[in-house]
């Protein structure tokens, strides 16, 4: 293996830390009861009803304790999760917005990246790695007036996949930014074009797709979080057209209106425009 490739035990651990961190776990103690009967009762027999369908194994059934200890072990369960289970909860939530579409959050987000100005550059390392990338926008709501007071965060793994905070040996705010837009609702952001993202392959999660011979990659993908007060948080990614995982994307979070198709700028780097709408609070 690659002495520099972290290891999935890393950013796993990390990614719980950070989550645990970030106030969005209350452990459930605030779902009242007939909620949580009816999430939880309906999980317990939808678990029973599988091991019924399929006959499952007290081999089996150790297997699986043993893998999901090795999960929390792992610190892997933001990972599993939003791989697996967020994009559902993505769908439920936003079904009812008439402004720009969103992806999910994914476990590699961190709150309070340095506030550059527009017109922005990433921080990035002198020799980083990818072609240049200018990202630009506007930022209105549903009935297209500029959002002047907003700002878009933007978050992305580097050329090796790897995200700053998540694996060993990257500057601490590498590839995060969050840029206030122009008195205008405008932005601009210089970046990087992001490579093909393959989840750790090392850990539990990775353990578990080889089990079933599935593929652990992700199409290159931008984070984006815009925020403006008084409208919903758009929780975003955005894709590149021909990308070989568009269509079989493991965490099923790509949608059609969420492609960003960079075109060449004459100097060697690419340009790309998105322009955003929010929802109302
Ligand atoms: C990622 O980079 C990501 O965006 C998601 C959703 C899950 C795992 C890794
Ligand atoms: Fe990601």
């Amino acid at each position: 293996m690659n002495t520099h490739s972290p290891a999935a035990a890393d950013s796993g651990a990390s990614a719980t830390d950070v989550f645990r961190q970030s106030g969005r776990s209350s452990a459930g103690a605030d779902i009242p009861v007939e909620r949580a009967q009816a999430l939880i009762g309906d999980a317990i027999k939808a678990m029973s009803d599988i091991a019924e369908k399929h006959s499952m194994t007290y081999e089996e059934f150790n297997i699986l304790k043993g893998w999901l200890i090795q999960v929390g072990e792992d610190g892997e369960w933001p990972l599993w999760l939003d791989v697996f289970l967020e994009h559902t909860i993505e769908d439920i939530v936003t079904r009812d917005r008439k402004g720009s579409k969103g992806s999910i959050f994914g476990p590699y987000y961190v709150p309070n990246s340095p506030v550059i100005q527009s017109p922005a550059t990433i921080p990035m390392r002198d020799d980083e790695k990818g072609t240049r990338l200018k990202f630009t926008g506007n930022i209105a709501d549903v009935d297209g007036g500029a959002l002047t007071d907003a700002t878009i965060e933007l978050w992305q793994a580097d050329e090796e996949g790897y995200y700053s905070q998540f694996a060993p040996g990257i500057p601490e705010w590498n590839l995060r930014v969050t840029v206030p837009v122009d008195s205008e609702g405008n932005f601009e952001i210089s970046t990087i074009q992001p490579a093909p993202y393959q989840i750790p392959t090392d850990g539990s999660t990775g353990k578990m797709i080889a089990a079933i011979d599935g593929h652990a990659w992700r199409p290159a993908h931008l984070h984006i979080l815009v925020k403006a007060p008084g409208h919903q948080d758009l929780i975003q990614q955005l894709y590149f057209p021909g990308d070989e995982h568009n269509d079989d994307d493991v965490a099923q979070a790509v949608k059609p209106e969420l492609m960003l198709d960079p075109q060449p700028d004459g100097e060697g780097g690419k340009t790309a425009v998105y322009n955003y709408q929010l929802d109302k609070a």
